[in-house]
């Protein structure tokens, strides 16, 4: 294409054209509202190591206020390497339009909604609640994002044990295509939010919708979702300190996956970023550190040290090689010392399953699980700190 261009084009409007473009590529356009412009890759030091969430310009957070300045600047970088930036709570999040049916004979009532949010509440989203009859409640909620409402493999099984499941359709958000602009980004032209951004910014619409509910028990608001739902569900969990559980469900790269370790068949940060792949999923900038990975100043287990202290459970199946099985573990183990230091020790969880890339029935009962342990406090069987051997997290 370039070569077609310099045969009838000469190089003097050719090089014009082409800074005319970097001029205005999304990496190079104007930063959202009050963010400011952090070192580039060429710039930032090489850290061969996992970096030390606990450790900021040298030193050792030792106090929780240290960690909260520390977890800002976390977000801050996370944010503008990574995913880029979204526009707050719009507080306009309401219900356009609902209906509601009975289901599993009587034992829930499944609600139908279209929320509108935004600027001029342009943005509109479906999304689904399956509410428990059982008793007023209220009722912990279970929240998945998806792109398509109604696929839960033990929705029923679900509502027996007590939860509300509340699920939203973040392609109607940002529709997963490359190369376009979403109808939330459309909503927000100064913010430079790429499309996991989007979608997680979805999770906390939804939250604030269902604090807004008497059914729904607000201290305890689970995220999960899976691959690129997961992804999603680890960033919005990782942001918003009013979801109180977060299970990334085979998340991998750009989820729960380490970039700087990775195991064989796994997905590399320059194989996410391909432009013909992913990378409309990232902010543009992230691009630069592909096969740079020891330039993040970060990595994925940043994500999680940002929940902590709240639950975080990594999901995971024992053949899913590309989610990066040992980076995976590499991350679980690498946040540890954050949920240790402060005082949440057996709240960073991992699950291993047999099987391959899906949101099982065994996952989401994992995930029950889990919330009963944290939420109601009850002795469950499942294990949630059990780690397969190096010769499992590798491809036979
Ligand atoms: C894959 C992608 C993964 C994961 C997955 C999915 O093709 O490489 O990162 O997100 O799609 O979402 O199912």
């Amino acid at each position: 294409m370039r070569a077609n261009l310099s045969k009838t084009i000469p190089p003097i409007f050719l090089s014009a054209f082409f800074l005319a473009g970097l001029a205005l590529g999304p990496s190079q356009a104007a930063n959202p509202p009050g963010v400011i412009d952090l070192p580039g890759v060429d710039q930032l030091p090489e850290i061969v190591e996992l970096p030390d969430p606990l450790i900021s310009d040298g030193e050792k957070i030792a106090t929780p206020e240290a960690w909260a300045k520390r977890r800002e600047k976390i977000k801050r970088m996370i944010l503008y390497y990574e995913y880029g930036h979204m526009p707050p709570a719009p507080g306009n999040v309401r219900v356009k339009s609902a209906t509601e049916a009975p289901l599993y004979s009587g034992a829930a009532t499944e609600r139908r909604l279209v929320l509108s949010m935004g600027p001029q509440d342009r943005i509109e989203m479906h999304a689904r609640l399956v509410v428990p009859t059982a008793s007023k409640g209220p009722y912990p909620v279970l929240l998945q994002n998806t792109n398509a409402l109604g696929n839960i493999p033990i929705e029923e099984e679900i509502i027996r044990r007590g939860y509300l499941i509340a699920e939203y359709l973040r392609t109607d958000l940002d529709p997963d295509v490359n190369g376009i602009v979403g109808p939330a980004q459309a909503a927000y032209p100064e913010y430079d939010w790429a499309t996991l951004a989007v979608w997680a910014w979805g999770g906390l619409r939804m939250v604030d919708y269902l604090e807004t509910l008497d059914i729904v028990d607000k201290g305890k608001i689970a995220i999960t979702g899976h691959s690129r739902g997961g992804k999603t569900a680890l960033l919005a969990g990782a942001l918003d300190e009013r979801i109180a559980l977060v299970n990334p469900n085979g998340s991998g790269c750009g989820g729960a996956g380490c970039y700087r370790i990775q195991g064989p068949k796994s997905e590399s940060l320059a194989a996410i970023t391909d432009p013909k792949r992913f990378s409309y999923w990232f902010h543009p900038r992230f691009r630069d550190f592909a096969d740079k990975e020891t330039k993040l100043p970060f990595d994925q287990h940043f994500l999680k040290a940002l929940v902590a202290p709240r639950a975080l459970l990594s999901t995971e199946a024992l053949e899913d090689y590309w989610a990066n099985l040992k980076g995976t573990v590499a991350t679980y183990r690498a946040a540890q010392p954050v949920f240790d230091f402060l005082g949440a020790t057996d709240r960073n969880g991992i699950h291993f399953r047999p099987g391959k890339h899906n949101h099982s029935a065994e996952d989401w009962r994992a995930l029950v699980d889990f919330a009963d342990k944290h939420f109601h406090g009850k002795a469950v069987a499942t294990r949630f700190d059990l780690v397969p051997s190096e010769d499992q997290l590798i491809p036979k």
